[in-house]
């Protein structure tokens, strides 16, 4: 209860803050976009990582104003760093609640005009725990689609998702799951499933990004299986907009 009074002043007294995680193409080894991830700074317990706060978030709805901040600020920040001459999309994380909002696309819509953002500079990821109403995803996604950005799935691999939905939805990337990628040094199996992911997605036209590469050796095997970006700390951790500037933008 404590914790969601706090989450309910979060915004006002700017304890959120966004880090960024570059996403990296495999082909160029250039940097291709940036994740932002929320952070909170709370007063008193110090950092608190979003797994511990969004679905409080999630179950009280303060996913909402949270959510428009989050894509607000995002959406900011990538247009100052393209007016710099860094040429990145941004993806933001959408929970359930949100993107079920009937009016999501119109807030969606504003952010854009508010920011100046090229809609097309803007990756929005849900995961396949959303598209349980296939029909109502469906046009959800084509109003998104209509304003020009782009759609990723994201964590995919994990849960009970239907490859059904993945040729009927307007979708642009696939992001395949960290658990998939680390497991991909001791199971065969998940070789096979990781390469498998990506010949599909190929094959429907998808761009595809494997999350959490920590190793050289995972990099190169989803180098020589053509997977096409990726993302994780064996390039870098997620990190504040000023740092990202120096550490990585700057080494270009
Ligand atoms: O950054 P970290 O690994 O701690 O993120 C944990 C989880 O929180 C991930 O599943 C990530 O997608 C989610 N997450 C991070 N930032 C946001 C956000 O801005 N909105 C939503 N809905 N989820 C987020
Ligand atoms: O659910 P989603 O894919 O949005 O979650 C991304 C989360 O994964 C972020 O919280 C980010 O901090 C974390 N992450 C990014 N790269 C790595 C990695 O290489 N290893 C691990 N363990 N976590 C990572
Ligand atoms: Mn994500
Ligand atoms: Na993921």
């Amino acid at each position: 209860i404590k914790l969601e009074m706090d989450l309910h002043k979060a915004i006002h007294k700017e304890e959120l803050i966004l880090h960024y995680q570059p996403k990296v193409s495999l082909k160029t080894g250039k940097i291709v976009g940036v994740e932002a991830l929320i952070r909170w700074n709370h007063p008193e317990l110090g950092t608190i990582s979003p797994g511990d706060f969004i679905p409080i978030a999630e179950e009280t709805g303060l996913i909402i104003p949270i959510g428009e901040w989050v894509l607000y600020h995002a959406c900011k920040q990538n247009k100052e760093w393209q007016q710099k001459g860094f040429k990145t999309t941004v993806s933001v994380n959408v929970s359930a609640r949100q993107f079920t909002q009937s009016n999501f696309d119109e807030t969606v819509s504003r952010v854009l005009l508010q920011t100046e953002l090229n809609p097309q500079s803007l990756e929005l990821e849900i995961t396949d725990s959303m598209t349980a109403n296939i029909e109502r995803t469906i046009s959800t996604l084509q109003n998104l689609k209509k304003l020009g950005v782009r759609i990723s799935i994201d964590d995919f691999g994990t849960g009970f998702s239907s490859l059904n939905y993945l040729q009927r939805f307007p979708i642009d990337n696939l992001k395949i799951d960290q658990s998939l990628i680390h497991r991909m040094e001791s199971n065969m199996n998940d070789k096979t499933i990781v390469t498998t992911i990506i010949s599909m997605a190929h094959n429907l036209n998808l761009n595809v990004v494997a999350e959490g590469i920590q190793t050289k050796e995972q990099l190169i095997y989803l180098q020589q299986h053509l997977c096409d970006e990726g993302q994780g700390y064996f390039f870098t951790k997620p990190m504040p907009a000023n740092k990202i500037m120096v550490t990585v933008f700057e080494i270009e």
